[in-house]
């Protein structure tokens, strides 16, 4: 297959790789084949001793992705195929290879980027938002879990919010993404091209890391004030539960516009997406990167299953549209614990790392 055909582009500029999400129609949503052209370049790269970082980026000026190809899975779940399994699979390895990849990894978050794309960035050592980056873990609203490593990078957000981003998807600027060290630096579009070229030009030899910093700092600017400081302390509040009825109670006993628009947002979700996401926050909290993508492994395969919320997320969302979603089950009430359990049991084929 050619890499305009897999979508995505790979190429070498002096000690920088470089590589191009190449299917701007479909805000470079991430496809199996992207993920089976990336991961061994990634391999390949991280061994190679005269490449000294590595630079990704979206084609087209809307996104960096928008995630996985979720409509290519919701097809294969209809119809038996082996994408549900394998499709998660491959991500979730490519997640692992970025996070242990060995030089400096530049993500430039120009655009839209959600769930999967998030997966393709967060993992590396810089990511770079531009005055139109939004970010969001969305998941929630197609009967998922943040995945692609939600369970590490969530975890390790201040206070609540990663457990406010997890439940409600919101979608966060620049600013808010760097407050919340989901972003690293902020470099406005304008300068995008020209910080490109001074690390394709730059002597990557020696200490790639010291120069990759050094040439980012050069670029970047003050990231500015993000939107959710002034409602850090309601997060913190009523988010520190461990059950959903407890945080719509919170929020609802809060007041103010801020609780009642969260409150409005989470009312929309699957209810069993937000009980699943609940649990796999606070059952990770403690696990290491590994253990951590096993256990997204066996939710999404149980997410896979036939009757399950992914699939009228999917039609609701992307398929349809009409934004209109018919849960099963329609409550909170109904979703048992013994429900929720079900997600963490072992998959048929586990992922495993050695
Ligand atoms: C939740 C998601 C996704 C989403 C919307 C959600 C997601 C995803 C896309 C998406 C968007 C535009 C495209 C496309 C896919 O939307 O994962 O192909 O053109 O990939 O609410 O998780």
């Amino acid at each position: 297959m050619s890499e305009e055909e897999s979508g995505v582009l790979l190429d070498r500029n002096n000690g920088l790789g470089v590589v191009t999400l190449n299917r701007p129609k479909a805000l470079n949503a991430l496809t199996l084949e992207m993920i089976e052209t990336l991961d061994p370049q990634l391999a390949e790269w991280a061994a190679d001793d005269s490449l000294g970082a590595v630079l990704i980026k979206g084609a087209g000026e809307k996104a960096f992705c928008a995630g996985g190809d979720v409509r290519a899975v919701w097809r294969a779940g209809k119809d038996g195929g082996d994408l549900t399994k394998l499709f998660f699979w491959e991500e979730y390895r490519l997640n692992r290879r970025i996070h242990v990849f060995p030089k400096p990894y530049v993500a430039i978050l120009d655009g839209v980027t959600m769930g999967g794309g998030v997966g393709l960035s967060i993992h590396g050592s810089h990511r770079i938002a531009t005055e139109r980056l939004m970010f969001a873990m969305p998941e929630t609203a197609i009967g998922l879990f943040p995945d692609v490593g939600g369970t590490w990078f969530l975890n390790r957000c201040p206070g609540e919010t990663g457990l406010y981003l997890a439940l409600t998807g919101a979608r966060l600027g620049a600013a808010d993404a760097a407050a919340l060290g989901l972003a690293t630096h902020v470099v406005p579009s304008e300068r995008i091209a020209a910080l490109e070229e001074a690390l394709a030009a730059a002597d990557l030899s020696g200490d790639a890391r010291g120069a990759v910093d050094r040439i980012v700092a050069e670029h970047a600017v003050h990231a500015g004030e993000p939107t959710l400081a002034p409602h850090r302390a309601v997060i913190d509040r009523c988010f520190a539960y461990d059950s959903v009825e407890e945080i719509l109670a919170a929020l609802e006993a809060e007041g103010g516009a801020f609780a009642a628009e969260t409150l409005a947002g989470l009312r929309k979700k699957s209810p069993t997406s937000m009980k699943v996401s609940l649990a796999q926050l606070r059952r990770g909290r403690g696990l290491d990167f590994d253990s951590a993508m096993t256990m997204e492994y066996r939710l999404s395969q149980a997410c896979m299953r036939p009757g399950s919320d992914f699939y009228e997320g999917i039609r609701a969302v992307l398929v349809d549209k009409d934004h209109a979603p018919r849960w099963t089950p329609a409550t909170l009430e109904e979703v048992s614990d013994a429900m929720v359990d079900g997600f963490f049991q072992p998959a048929e084929r586990e992922l495993l790392f050695d």
